[in-house]
């Protein structure tokens, strides 16, 4: 909250994608994670219910080392699992783009509408997510054409920052690209590490949760909905109050985020 400037107007759009741009993780992510184990012989799957586990934490790196040390036993895991690990994981990015070129992943309701709305209205857009880079420029050029990816003042992607949500480094990496303030932006997030992370870099937050996420603890956000919605398909809300609307369009978002930065 802005206590000494109520009257910051919305400049721009900040947006994570696993989850939130498209339902990546379960026919996605975690389907390329599970080609490269059977590529590598490595003998591990990744059924829904555990990957659902596996996403506590972010980043598909940290993830595979995470599920090494939580969920396998001492002797269970290959010799040199651990130096593997980036080799493995290059190659599930591969499957993962391959995945995605096929269009087999599209964006969530409303997501498009929003994105084609705000370029309308001269607000600015930026990505912040802890996937990695060519897994954006993969989903973007295959869902919303090549062209997209130039829409984005900032695509703030994977290894660009050491610490990953829900540590706050994404977002402020996205903020000091777009020379804004945290108060001039709205972020769009689906998860608890991603609110977690906005709140760190004090950004206010719209939730779409999924399958996954529905479930998490979104104390701090605006509005909690189930999708942004489209018309004839309305968004259910969660949480919060979107004052009779029934899709998330640029004067709800606008609305929100006044709302947020009063107080
Ligand atoms: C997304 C992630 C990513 C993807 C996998 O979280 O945690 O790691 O699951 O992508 P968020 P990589 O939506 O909070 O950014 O394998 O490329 O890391
Ligand atoms: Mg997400």
């Amino acid at each position: 909250m802005n206590t000494q400037n109520n009257t910051t107007t919305l400049k721009a759009l900040i947006f994570d994608v696993d989850g939130t741009l498209s339902n990546t993780e379960r026919d996605g992510h975690r389907v390329a994670f599970n080609q490269a184990f059977d590529e590598y012989g490595i003998g591990w799957h990744w059924s829904v219910e555990i990957y659902g586990e596996l996403l506590a934490v972010t980043g598909g790196k940290e993830r595979m080392k995470f599920y090494v040390e939580k969920f396998l036993g001492e002797n269970e895991a290959p010799d040199d699992i651990m130096a593997k690990i980036p080799e493995l994981h290059r190659a599930k990015t591969r499957h993962y783009t391959e995945l995605l070129s096929t269009g087999a992943i599209p964006l969530r309701p409303g997501v498009e509408r929003l994105i084609e709305e705000a370029r309308q209205r001269g607000l600015r857009l930026a990505i912040a997510t802890t996937t990695t880079p060519e897994n954006v420029t993969a989903l973007l050029t295959h869902t919303l054409g090549a062209d997209s990816i130039a829409w984005f003042d900032v695509i703030a992607a994977g290894d660009i920052v050491p610490a990953k949500k829900p540590a706050p480094d994404i977002y402020e990496y996205a903020l000091k690209a777009m020379n804004l303030t945290a108060d001039d932006c709205i972020a769009f997030e689906d998860s608890e590490n991603g609110i977690k992370s906005t709140i760190a870099a004090s950004l206010q937050t719209i939730i779409t949760i999924n399958d996954y996420t529905r479930d998490h603890d979104f104390t701090g956000a605006c509005i909690v909905l189930d999708q942004m919605g489209e018309p004839g398909k309305p968004f259910h809300v969660i949480s919060g109050d979107a004052e009779g609307a029934s899709l998330l369009d640029c004067d709800l978002v606008t609305k929100l985020h006044k709302k947020a930065i009063a107080g």
